[in-house]
């Protein structure tokens, strides 16, 4: 408990400290929790848990439970010793109705003062007390069960005793204020996967996630890892279905107050994917304990290679050979986390560096030692992605040189518009020449290009970028953007400002829409971030009679017009229904006036909303392994419907 805080403050009447402490967490929430957003929303369970799990990790508490439940309740219950609740000397009230009454240090406001907790000495507890309409606290201290009620953060009774009993541990019940969320609906999903996350950050703890808001449904999974972060290595392989390659390597070690764990395998994709995390909190923009890992990393398989004549003398590995499709979980624990950045998303503490980075070149030069085999078969792996590596630049220059003889010279098939700039420019892609003819001759050539493609796709999700410099499918789209990629790529130098993919609104279509979706994403993601690319929506059907023509983009809606056109009688007889198989179907005007004219046509804006998650959805949809495609299309049928990939 922050005594210092508790003597300094001085109040006649609890309601008025009870103000004082918590105002300020309810003017300005954003402060305290991030935003008022779901994700804000699930932050409050998050501090909750952080004050069981701090038990556990003291040695007290063994199990957590959470429950949502009917009424977005939250009720979040552990084992462990029970907040203290006598009462304390200066303040007269209860230690546990401080600590859900009082704004600790960990919490205060202005001047820099934030510091973000994961959980220390129950520092959130207060605020999501402040931001809750209502919660109740409950604690078993091995004798009597004390019971205490907040609304809004205010109680109008103090903590007291409402049974017996031989049980030790604490309860916390809250609704979310729906003054200052913007929803307050729980996302299971979201509350299990950290439930997950936290379980594997602390082997051995067991949580039991519940979701029982409707009865007919009820979710629930138990969480316990004995094998902690161990597991979160071989769950991730698991999910993404990635065969492993050799076994999860672990090192861990303390430095004083200090600890840090790591665990690490190579599997078969090109992916890399390190997640560290400090004091249980996720650094996503790493810090002080990633780059000590990655550094003796790159410094032991290099200096094993060398040691060993895997490597010549002159061949050095890089950073990125030795991380390709390598899964790796870091894990500090410190006594005080500095976080660092706009969304302090990085570990500061400079001490942790050398820290991390010499006790993983100790420990896994050790196990390279021990295990010759294991070693060899990561050289091996971390040589071909040099070689691909090398490869992939060698092309890019090719590339580039040709790009600077050829200069100006765009794809030959390109029907370029006539403005310049991005203003107002437009580019469709279009699959299958038919259709690039009618796109040709229904467009407006001042401000819309037509790029008709032809050749064999690339599946880029499985290629690396030397192939895409080959594939003469892809590189007219390079060229006729002007952006370049990957590395190369230049927002500056894209020459149209919407990219608009055009295809068939059958599975073909689809497939080729998904496609240049992936290769966007791989090679070109700002100009998705940026919001230039756009997908076509043609029409379905053709519904006419006589002069009068209408065009459909669902059956619904042909329906409703073939209703609409038909005889007062009722008979639909004399009304035409044109299905469009394809795109070429349409003649130049049909496809100018439902797809292409900005006053008619509708174009969907490929958003990235959230970068990884669409990296996971693409990898599951165009990866090589089925399972999870399948697993994840028979989860989210309807949302991959929407995506519209
Ligand atoms: C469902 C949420 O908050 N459990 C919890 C919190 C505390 C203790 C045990 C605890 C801590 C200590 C000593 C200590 C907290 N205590 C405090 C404070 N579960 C939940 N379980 N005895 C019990 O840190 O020394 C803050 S959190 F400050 F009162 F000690």
């Amino acid at each position: 408990m922050e005594q210092e805080n508790l003597q300094d403050d001085r109040y006649d009447a609890e309601q008025i400290q009870v103000l004082e402490g918590l105002d300020p967490v309810r003017k300005r929430p954003g402060m305290y929790i991030g935003s008022t957003s779901i994700d804000g929303l699930h932050h409050l369970v998050y501090e909750i848990v952080d004050n069981a799990i701090d038990e556990a990790l003291a040695g007290y508490c063994t199990e957590i439970t959470v429950d949502i439940l009917p009424g977005e309740i939250i009720r979040v219950s552990d084992n462990g010793r029970g907040i203290p609740v006598g009462i304390h000397p200066t303040e007269g009230i209860s230690a546990a109705t401080v600590v859900y009454t009082v704004l600790h240090a960990g919490g205060k406001f202005g001047g820099g003062g934030y510091k973000v907790s994961g959980g220390l000495h129950g520092v959130g507890a207060s605020v999501v007390n402040a931001l809750s309409e209502w919660l109740e606290l409950t604690v078993k201290d091995g004798k009597n069960v004390h019971f205490q009620r907040f609304e809004r953060g205010e109680y109008s009774e103090q903590l007291k005793v409402i049974g017996e009993t031989e049980e030790t541990g604490t309860t916390v019940s809250f609704k979310a204020d729906a003054e200052i969320f913007e929803t307050t609906v729980f996302d299971y999903e979201v509350l299990l996967k950290r439930m997950r996350e936290q379980a594997f950050l602390n082997a051995g703890i067991r949580i039991v996630i519940t979701d029982s808001r409707n009865p007919d449904e009820i979710q629930s999974e138990t969480l316990h890892y004995e094998g902690g972060i161990r597991q979160f290595v071989e769950h991730i392989h698991a999910v993404r279905e990635n065969e492993p390659l050799g076994e999860v390597i672990y090192v861990s070690g303390t430095q004083g107050d200090s600890f840090a764990e790591i665990a690490m395998q190579y599997n078969d994709s090109y992916n890399e994917i390190i997640m560290s995390f400090a004091n249980n909190i996720r650094t996503k923009d790493g810090g002080s304990h990633e780059t000590g890992f990655k550094n003796a990393l790159t410094k032991v398989i290099n200096d094993y290679g060398r040691q060993f004549q895997l490597l010549k003398e002159n061949e050095k590995l890089t950073g990125d050979d030795v991380r390709e499709g390598m899964t790796a979980i870091i894990s500090v624990k410190l006594t005080e986390c500095e976080f660092e950045g706009q969304t302090k998303g990085r570990l500061g503490n400079p001490h942790v560096r050398p820290f991390v980075e010499k006790l993983v070149q100790e420990k896994l030069m050790s196990y390279f030692e021990m295990n010759p085999a294991a070693a060899r078969e990561i050289l091996d792996k971390c040589l071909a992605a040099r070689r691909a590596r090398e490869a992939a630049k060698n092309a890019r220059e090719t590339a580039r040189r040709k790009s600077a003889m050829e200069s100006a010279s765009l794809p030959g098939k390109l029907a370029d518009c006539t403005e310049k700039g991005i203003e107002r420019t437009e580019i469709y892609i279009v699959e299958g020449d038919s259709a690039g003819g009618s796109a040709k001759g229904g467009r407006d050539r001042m401000y819309q290009a037509i790029l008709p493609l032809w050749g064999k796709m690339l599946n880029v999700e499985k290629a690396r970028i030397d192939r895409v410099y080959g594939n003469d499918k892809l590189m007219p789209v390079v060229t006729a953007l002007g952006t370049g990629i990957g590395e190369d790529f230049n927002i500056e130098k894209l020459r149209y400002g919407k990219v608009i993919i055009m295809a068939d609104a059958d599975v073909d279509g689809c497939h080729i829409r998904t496609l240049l979706l992936t290769f966007f994403f791989r090679f070109m993601r700002p100009l998705i971030e940026n919001g230039n690319v756009y997908i076509a929506q043609p029409p379905l059907y053709r519904v006419a009679r006589g002069k009068k023509v209408y065009y459909a983009f669902s059956d619904a809606e042909r329906d409703k017009y073939i209703a609409e056109l038909a005889d007062a009688n009722g008979s639909s007889a004399k009304v035409a229904v044109q299905r469009y198989k394809g795109l070429g179907e349409m003649d130049s005007e049909q496809l100018w006036e439902t797809t292409m004219n900005p006053e008619t046509r509708t174009i969907i804006k490929v958003t990235m909303e959230d970068a990884v998650k669409a990296d996971e959805i693409i990898t599951i949809l165009m990866g090589d392994k089925v399972m999870p495609r399948k697993n994840y299309i028979e989860k989210n049928a309807k949302s991959v419907q929407n995506l519209d990939v």
